[in-house]
């Protein structure tokens, strides 16, 4: 064997030696590849057992070319070996990996409670109409409740809403709010006019409960303060809004002459049964018709109450039931499931 020899079997060594030791697929199987390019009967050893046997002049590069073939196969093996083990680490990863997520097989979501959605809702409609979220207090001074909304002591007014006191102060000055028209005073008394604002809220009377009343329900109030305000923009507001809320152009709404201290004209408004479509039917109790709320003009008195001029600033102002709202769109005919927390009823919504 001579040094042209050595050479060509040592570069066929080298392609071969690259070719099975990028096939290996596991540490040993690598180690086994690489045993046969360096180890103890490869070429490597071969030819350097040889050189003993050549020309003098050859040894030296016939040696060179070995130590050459066997740094590359150093080299091939370490980048293998480094494929290898990033090849067991994320094998040793999904291993270990701990699925924590939640399979929907079985599992009920949660969600928002009926009165909550229809509330977010009637938000997102007034707010898109211009209108601005206000709040005020669940426990409220009688002034808020009652006598700024033009309904003073001893007025026949106050047993039109049965009032739960809470033992604060002087008797019978603090209560829970009866309604969320007292919002309307606390708007007004920090804000200048033109107002445009819905409150809803949790209203609270002291009424026994049955199948459409509970002591403790929801209210939306609306209030619009501004120059030039009428009757026909209070009736095309609740006309647009229910449109929206029923997502029916044939809704159709009624205002019946009421009386409320604190509206000047008022008025009942009632929505065409959404089931029998005014033909009469078990939820609307066969007239037709369901109530809603009540609603009217701001009473001047409310303004004067509150440090506005009447003579510069009208009103409308509307107020009804959530809970009401809910039954009729989905025909509850029981107020007490609102409460109940049965989760057939919950997850229904
Ligand atoms: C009022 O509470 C007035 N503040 C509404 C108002 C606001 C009038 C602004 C004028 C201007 P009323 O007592 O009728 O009005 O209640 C309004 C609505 O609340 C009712 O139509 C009904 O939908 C709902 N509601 C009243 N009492 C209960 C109750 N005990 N349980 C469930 N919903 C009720």
């Amino acid at each position: 064997m001579n040094l042209a020899d050595a050479q060509s079997r040592l570069d066929a060594a080298l392609q071969e030696a690259r070719a099975t030791i990028d096939a290996a697929e596991t540490m040993d199987a690598l180690d086994e590849a690489t045993r046969r390019f360096v180890g103890k009967r490869s070429p490597a050893a071969e030819i350097n057992e040889a050189i003993k046997g050549m020309d003098p002049a050859d040894r030296p590069a016939v040696g060179q070319a070995v130590g050459a073939f066997k740094a590359e196969i150093a080299a091939l093996e370490e980048e293998r070996r480094a494929a290898l083990a990033g090849d067991d680490e994320s094998a040793a990863a999904e291993h270990e990996r701990l699925d924590l997520t939640l399979g929907t097989h079985g599992v009920r979501h949660g969600h928002l409670h009926l009165v909550t959605q229809i509330q977010r809702e009637l938000e997102d409609i007034f707010v898109g109409l211009g209108y601005r979220i206000a709040e005020g207090p669940e426990v409220e001074d009688d002034w808020h409740n009652f006598e700024a909304l033009n309904i003073p002591p001893a007025h026949p007014a106050r047993s039109m809403q049965d009032t739960i006191y809470v033992r604060l102060g002087t008797e019978e000055q603090v209560m829970l709010r009866t309604h969320t028209s007292p919002v309307q005073i606390r708007t007004m008394e920090t804000h200048e006019p033109p107002i445009y604002v819905v409150a809803p809220g949790r209203t609270y009377r002291n009424e026994t409960l049955d199948a459409r009343h509970s002591p403790v329900f929801h209210q939306i109030e609306c209030l619009a303060v501004d120059r030039n305000l009428t009757l026909a923009d209070l009736f095309g507001t609740i006309e647009v809004f229910v449109r929206e809320l029923f997502d029916d152009e044939s809704v159709r709404t009624r205002f019946r002459s009421d009386f409320f201290p604190y509206t000047e004209p008022s008025a009942e408004l009632a929505v065409s049964c959404v089931f029998c479509r005014g033909d009469g039917c078990r939820v609307c109790s066969h007239s037709g018709w369901i109530e809603l709320g009540g609603c009217g003009m701001v009473d001047p008195n409310v303004f004067v109450a509150v440090g506005y001029d009447p003579e510069e600033w009208q009103g409308y102002a509307f107020g009804f039931g959530l809970e009401r709202l809910a039954m009729i769109r989905y025909g509850i005919d029981e107020i007490r499931t609102f409460v109940e927390n049965d989760v057939r009823f919950l997850a229904r919504y």
